[in-house]
């Protein structure tokens, strides 16, 4: 436990009401006002954000708020003697599909809250002499030695280790940005000789490690919008309403299919989530971890009463059953014979013995094949929550499983068992050069890499590039980002590990909040917030309509920050690598040359002046819908997969040949099938361990985007931190709703006030994620952030973050 980071607020919110108070700018006051903002006539000849500005301004500008949530949302900033007063919501586009308004959520419309929050870093600082890392104290010092020390630090390092020794950590505090969506740091890290490099990332990497082996390559689903062809949809742990908000995200687009046609939904989920409350018809209760097993149940229906499509398995898959195995391969490994118990395990995969692993009761697996079968077609869609799991990879393969079983890939209203997929507008993106180091870690390996990089290996640690890593990460840039701390795993662990400096030598932060992460910085520098700078803005998930977001820098960098391409330029300068970075642009005529660049491929984009006077530029997908696999389905010899047989691999040879090859910790399994494994701290354990028998996984919350915005007090009021439990395990524990109860395991406590709800499956309780890690002088994180509880350990065989797989107990504080 660090008893080092300073103490904060606690996350036990104060009963006390805030004052919403229109005078102090408040964005509340637009709520009422906002259902106005319809149609106005006469927007794009003048600038739209001003067409609706109120008197008392000096001026409206676009901007957006581009924090990684999935969504981008154009916000009009309402500014009064250089400082921002009201925050607006898009007023441009309609209520219908493909043109509707981006408005923008709870948290961009508090967005002011974050851009003048106390946490604002105003000054470059070091750490202070003889202080312990991450203990927060800093001194104050010049651009000019921050930038000196950087380079040397930077040359140092490179000279005495190389570069692999260098590390751009993963951060996703800007990422809807195109210029500050890494803060152009890469592209200074790769003029100068490069850095380890990361493969996958927080959000997707076991599914992203598990689409090469099934489908060859990344594929998406087919959109949610698409889903309006479906005569049912299915969401495995897909939770839209609450991760792709406003209407820049799919809120929207799966409310109005519900709408519109009427599209049955079932959400298979632990948690009653806000998607299965406003457009599911029902709701399937699972544990978490235990998707691939409750696929299998849903198999075994589906085979024993013949309602599989075995046309679609004959000619486009391999691995379904013995009649179609790669070469070499021995009898009785084929997915059917898995789940007619004719396999290795001679475990037959029944309805009832799914149950006792997924908590579902059986007849609704029974009833959940037969619909899902039943249903022509049917559009099945994962989120992201089943695979950041233990053994997540399987599970998004138990889904992908399940759309080739029922014959639903590359059909409209089908899709194929992965995330939706969308439509974006091929934006130029801002270049990021190559990196000359080709070695790469899994993005959530880094923290072994700087404990004992040098023994990690290929075929042990997932090391890319090379047999073993010669030499651990000595000098770190953690850009937007708080996952040096709050995001990435067992944070206690964590600070012990970066306390010490003779693992990790250099540690610069660069942010705009004083996070947990910022603490741990041995230089600090204060950015500007996308606010205070300009850039072009692509969409994320908003389905079929494309977009671009003109944000415009609304007032002059807060107290000393600068922008990221200002710093790197200065580090780059001092590396005599200026022209290199710079090509000898101005971060504005770079977002004059990629758009130049862009109209190569939109020839109808209209000029740069047009799109600054439109602040929003909307194009919709010219295909229609998003239909994934499309071509492969038409005609699967012509438009083969990348995988090894050029078919949708349910057995793969690749995954097969490395179950054998790997050197895997006991427990950890890599499959060729997409089997259900009894995994650690898994569903199954649970029921055997007396001392933390909950399942403990940490939804994304609309109170924040991770932990961005989390200290944002409105945010906070309305949305607090609080742990999901079920009452039978809240009755158990003498627990009443709203109790302030500790959540805890080995690895550290947290504090903060119970959801006694039903809302949540028994035996799992859910942390929202993001929530800042504060821990007090007894080590109890008062913040109540989910990542002191959870493990390090990675999952088989994309070595990714599974942070939804925690066993937990709770007790009443
Ligand atoms: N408001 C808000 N929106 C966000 C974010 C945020 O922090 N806040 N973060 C953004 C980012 S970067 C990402 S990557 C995405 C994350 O998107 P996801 O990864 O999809 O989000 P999660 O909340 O982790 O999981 C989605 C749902 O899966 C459920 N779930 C968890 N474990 C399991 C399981 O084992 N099986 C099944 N079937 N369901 C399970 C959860 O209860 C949840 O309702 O969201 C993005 N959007
Ligand atoms: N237990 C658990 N942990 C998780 C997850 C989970 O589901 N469960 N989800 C994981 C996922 S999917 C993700 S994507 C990660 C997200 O983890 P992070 O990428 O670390 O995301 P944030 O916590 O939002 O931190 C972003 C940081 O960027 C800063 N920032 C914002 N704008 C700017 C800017 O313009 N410039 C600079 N320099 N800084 C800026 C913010 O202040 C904030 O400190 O968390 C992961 N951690
Ligand atoms: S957090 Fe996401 S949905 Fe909310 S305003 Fe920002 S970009 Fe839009
Ligand atoms: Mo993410």
């Amino acid at each position: 436990m660090s008893s080092t980071v300073q103490e904060g607020t606690s996350a036990v919110p104060r009963r006390k009401f805030l004052k919403w108070s229109a005078a102090a700018g408040g964005t509340t006051a637009l709520v009422g006002a906002g259902a106005y903002f319809g149609m106005l006539p006469g927007i794009g000849a003048a600038n739209a954000a001003t067409a609706t500005s109120g008197q008392d301004v000096d001026k409206t500008v676009w901007n957006s708020c581009n924090v990684n949530c999935g969504s981008r949302c154009p916000l009009r900033m309402q500014v009064k003697d250089g400082h921002i007063v009201r925050v607006l919501p898009d007023n441009t586009g309609d209520d219908e599909l493909g043109s509707q308004q981006i408005r923008a959520c709870v948290r961009g419309r508090a967005i002011r809250q974050r851009i003048y929050n106390p946490d604002r870093l105003k000054a470059p600082m070091r750490r202070k002499a003889g202080a312990t890392r991450g203990a927060g104290e800093f001194e104050e010092i010049t651009w000019e030695e921050a930038f000196d020390t950087i380079a040397s630090e930077l040359k140092r390092v490179i000279d005495t280790y190389g570069n692999e020794a260098v590390f751009y950590h993963y951060g996703s505090g800007s990422t809807g940005g195109n210029i500050t969506k890494r803060g152009t740091w890469p592209r200074l890290l790769n003029c100068t000789g490069g850095y380890l490099a990361q493969y996958g990332d927080y959000s997707t990497a076991q599914i992203t490690g598990a689409y090469p082996y099934h489908y060859g390559a990344f594929l998406g689903s087919n959109s949610l919008q698409d889903a309006k062809h479906a005569e049912l949809q299915v969401m495995f742990g897909n939770n839209p309403l609450e991760t792709r908000m406003s209407g820049g995200g799919e809120s929207f687009v799966t409310q109005q299919t519900k709408k519109l046609h009427n599209v049955r939904t079932i959400v298979i989920d632990p948690r009653y989530s806000e998607t299965a409350l406003a457009v599911g018809d029902q709701w399937v209760a699972i544990r978490p971890g235990t998707d691939a097993a409750l696929v299998a149940g849903i198999a075994h229906v589906m085979i024993s009463e013949d309602l599989h499509d075995q046309a679609f398995l004959d000619e486009y898959c391999v691995g379904f059953d013995e009649d179609h195995m790669p070469e070499g391969i021995p009898a009785g490994n084929s997915y059917k014979s898995y789940i007619l118990g004719e396999g290795p395990d001679g475990v037959e995969k029944t309805p009832a013995w799914a149950a006792r692993i997924t908590g579902t009761p059986a007849a609704t697996i029974t009833r959940l094949a037969r619909e899902i079968a039943g249903a022509k077609p049917c559009a099945i869609t994962q989120g992201w929550g089943p695979q950041r799991s233990a053994n997540g990879e399987n599970h998004a393969r138990a889904i992908f499983t399940l759309a080739a079983l029922t014959g639903n890939i590359g059909i409209p209203g089908g899709g194929n068992g992965g995330r939706e997929g969308f439509y974006t507008i091929p934006l130029a993106k801002f270049p990021l050069l190559e990196n000359p180091v080709t070695t790469a870690i899994s993005c959530f390996s880094w923290t072994d890499a700087i404990d004992h990089g040098p023994e990690m290996t290929a075929t042990r640690d997932g090391v890319r590039g090379k047999e073993k890593l010669d030499v651990g990460i000595k000098f770190l840039v953690n850009n937007a980002s708080n996952t040096l701390i709050n995001q990435h795993a067992d944070s206690n662990r964590t600070a012990k590990l970066l306390e010490d400096e003779s693992k990790c030598e250099f540690i610069l932060v660069v942010d705009n909040q004083m996070t947990a992460s910022a603490k741990f910085a041995d230089i600090l520098l204060p950015d500007t917030t996308n606010i205070e700078q300009s850039d072009v803005i692509p969409n994320g998930w908003a389905s079929e309509m494309g977009y671009l977001i003109m944000a415009e820098k609304v007032i002059e960098p807060l107290f000393s920050s600068r922008t990221g391409y200002d710093m790197c330029t200065e580090i780059a300068r001092r590396m005599g690598v200026e022209k290199e970075f710079t090509e000898g642009r101005t971060q504005e005529e770079w977002i004059t040359h990629l758009l130049d660049k862009t109209r190569d491929d939109i020839p109808d984009l209209p000029s740069e002046n047009e799109l600054w006077s439109m602040g929003v530029y909307r194009k919709q997908n010219p295909q229609g819908t998003t239909v994934s696999m499309k071509a492969f389905r038409e005609d699967p010899v012509a438009n083969p997969l990348e995988t090894p047989s050029g078919k949708v691999e349910i057995f793969s040879k690749p995954l097969w040949e490395m179950s054998k090859t790997w050197e895997l910790p006991e427990g950890d399994r890599i499959t060729a099938l997409p089997e259900h494994v009894a995994t650690w701290e898994g569903a199954e354990e649970a029921k055997a361990n007396t001392k933390y028998p909950l399942q403990c996984i940490g939804h994304h919350y609309k109170s924040r985007t991770h932990s961005s915005y989390g200290n944002v007090a409105w945010l906070k009021e309305a949305h607090p931190q609080v742990v999901w439990i079920n009452p039978s395990d809240a009755a158990a524990r003498g627990i009443a709703n709203d109790d302030v109860v500790q959540v805890f395991n080995d690895r550290g406590r947290i504090e903060l006030v119970a959801r006694v709800t039903p809302r949540i499956a028994p035996g799992v309780v859910s942390v929202p994620q993001g929530a800042w890690y504060t821990p007090n002088s007894k080590g109890v994180d008062v913040g109540g952030n989910v990542n002191t509880l959870t493990s390090w350990r990675p999952s088989p065989l994309a070595k990714g973050n599974a942070q939804h797989t925690t066993l937990v107990n709770v007790e009443k504080a």
